[in-house]
């Protein structure tokens, strides 16, 4: 749908992780993008699950409902094409909160003008909306303006995190994202979504002067198969993901980094409460 992508071109960086592949985005992640007189917090969620089969994926949604607890103004991203199987929920919940909504109708480079109305059209007979936009995150079509419609409609408030933290999120939390991009990137079907990325050791030190980082990560996975795909013929696949997380995490961090990968076999980690706890699903 391009939520991520959009969050990335507000704060004028790469923070969310962003793939081709559904349910990229796991957590509620806040991007914060301060300037002289203003700030702003962005919340990037999950995409709606229509029909949870885990509790991973149920506190998921959770994650994406969330922001009608506390947002200030929403923004519904859809693109052309995209259907919904169950909307009740997510209509209901849109009816019911009193802040502000925008429509936002991303990948308008894909479609012909015809099929971008007839959404807005569909939407628009289902929910009220405040401003209706139509832009391309991707090629940045209508996004300066969408920003500058968000400043214009934000009620005052304090300023809630120091001028300098553009997230609520750990650097530990954005590494592990990022090894869990690549393994989208990298790896067919199911993998990517029985994958859960856990930092085990995260050390600073100094080689030759220059500052670098130790990491070591396992990557959970719930089966024997998984595990042998994960590692490769020869360890070639876990060969290539451990350079590409390297060269990301590096260019991440600003230093040079020294990364291990393990895999480990979690038979139900998707389901164990305790386990998603501890990886930040549940609170
Ligand atoms: N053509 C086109 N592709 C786009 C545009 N915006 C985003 N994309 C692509 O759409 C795909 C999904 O983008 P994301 O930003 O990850 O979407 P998301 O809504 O965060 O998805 P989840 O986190 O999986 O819910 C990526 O391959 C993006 O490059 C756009 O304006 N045009
Ligand atoms: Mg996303």
């Amino acid at each position: 749908m391009g939520k991520s992508t959009l969050l990335n071109v507000f704060l004028g960086e790469k923070m969310s992780i962003i793939t081709h592949k559904p349910q990229t985005t796991r957590h509620r992640i806040l991007g914060i993008l301060s300037d002289e007189n203003s700030q702003i917090v962005f919340s990037d969620t999950p995409g709606v699950i229509d029909d949870p089969n885990y509790k991973m994926q149920e506190a998921m949604n959770d994650a994406a409902y969330s922001i009608f607890d506390d947002a200030d103004l929403i923004l519904f991203v859809l693109e052309p094409g995209q259907e919904y199987q169950d909307e009740e929920r997510l209509i209901v919940q849109m009816k019911k909160a009193s802040c502000p909504k925008f429509l936002i109708i991303n990948k308008v480079d894909t479609s012909q003008p015809q099929i971008l109305l007839d959404l807005k059209a569909q939407w628009e007979k289902r929910i009220t909306f405040d401003q209706v936009h139509l832009i391309s995150a991707l090629n940045r079509i209508g996004t300066d303006h969408l920003l500058q419609s968000i400043r214009d409609i934000l009620p005052e408030g304090p300023v809630y995190y120091p001028k300098d933290q553009i997230s609520d999120k750990s650097e530990r939390f954005f590494i592990c994202e990022i090894i869990r991009e690549k393994i989208l990137i990298q790896f067919e079907q199911e993998i990517p979504y029985s994958c859960e990325v856990v930092i085990e050791e995260f050390k600073d030190s100094k080689k030759d002067g220059k500052p670098f980082s130790r990491i070591r990560a396992n990557i959970l996975v719930m089966r024997k198969s998984q595990k042998q795909i994960l590692i490769g013929k020869n360890g070639a696949a876990i060969k290539k993901l451990g350079i590409e997380s390297r060269k990301s995490i590096e260019r991440f961090l600003s230093r040079r980094v020294h990364l291990e990968l393990y895999v480990k076999i979690k038979e139900k980690w998707r389901d164990d409460d305790r386990l998603l706890r501890s990886f930040g699903y549940l609170h």
